[in-house]
């Protein structure tokens, strides 16, 4: 494995609920970085990216704080260009979910350019592929898979110069539980292969994961874009909109230690983790511990 590079994108402007822009912090405080150094990763932590305040407007034209999300997703971008062309795992920590659609665009413009296949893990209770239309908050962490796929707006879906930044087949979404009712028609529209927690109860995880990273070869670039909403409720309390019905700790386990036996992951995000609705960090350890098995703790045992 490469060196990671942690890099903090304090933000929350994508949201409605404040508090993911502690998100980076409460992963420090959970000690990330020692807790993969220990298992023989080279990690630098690069410190947190600057980006404009959150001025708390309401939304305009079914966008909120379009101007600030755009400002922090060019941050992002710049540094995870940066990071990619060093030859490093760029390890992004949110920060809202908007954030995704400067990190991935990145990542498909270093694919495009180094010749590899770009597949996007997208873990998450939600699709995030509302419009500007279709939104039921204006909340723009509920849009960046249907920027990346080139709807949204011009800012967000020019980060990275060409339109749109990836392919629907080159995404795959594992966890799903929340779908706004036009949301589903357009990610249908979209061609997207949406794994949602009713595949996950009638296949399990195993199959599920055998299927969602089917295909991969030498020359795949896998990327995980990991909202922590993703997990069950009860498990990660620690995240602005919390929904039931998620995987369990050892369904998420089994998850991180399938990505990891691909050998394949070469970028994540983290992203939603909100210390403000958290129980003393709890949701930042499991986070950790999540992140660890990730990277390969559990093969370095066996
Ligand atoms: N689909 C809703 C809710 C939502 C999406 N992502 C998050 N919440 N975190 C929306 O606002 O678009
Ligand atoms: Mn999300
Ligand atoms: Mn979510």
């Amino acid at each position: 494995m490469n060196k990671i590079r942690m890099m903090g994108a304090p933000t929350d402007v994508g949201a409605s609920r404040r508090g993911a822009s502690m998100g980076p912090a409460a992963l420090r405080v959970a000690e990330l970085q020692r807790s993969l150094q220990q298992h023989g990763l080279e990690v630098i932590d690069g410190g947190d990216l600057g980006g404009p305040a959150n001025p708390q407007q309401p939304p305009v034209q079914g966008l909120r704080h379009l101007e600030q999300v755009v400002q922090w997703n060019q941050a992002v971008f710049d540094a995870v260009s940066g990071s990619l062309a060093e030859g490093e795992v760029p390890l992004l920590m949110g920060g809202d979910h908007a954030l995704a659609v400067g990190s991935i665009t990145a990542v498909a413009r270093h694919c495009r350019t180094h010749g590899k296949d770009l597949r996007v893990l997208w873990l998450d209770a939600h699709a995030d592929a509302n419009t500007s239309q279709s939104t039921p908050t204006g909340n723009i962490h509920g849009m960046p898979v249907a920027c990346l796929l080139g709807v949204g707006p011009e800012a967000l879906i020019r980060l990275g110069g060409q339109t749109p930044a990836m392919q629907p087949q080159q995404i795959c979404q594992i966890g799903i539980r929340s779908v706004d009712r036009e949301e589903k028609r357009h990610l249908r529209e979209l061609g997207v292969r949406v794994f949602d927690m009713r595949h996950i109860d009638e296949y399990g995880m195993r199959a599920t994961m055998q299927e969602a990273l089917a295909g991969m070869g030498p020359e795949t670039h896998l990327h995980v874009s990991f909202d922590v909403d993703f997990l069950d409720a009860a498990l990660a309390p620690g995240v602005g909109t919390a929904v039931l019905g998620g995987p369990t700790y050892r369904e998420a386990q089994l998850c991180m230690e399938m990505i990891a036996d691909t050998g394949r992951l070469a970028s994540l995000d983290v992203m939603e983790l909100n210390p403000a609705c958290d129980v003393r960090n709890q949701t930042a350890e499991v986070v950790v511990d999540l992140v660890e098995s990730l990277f390969g703790k559990s093969t370095l045992i066996r």
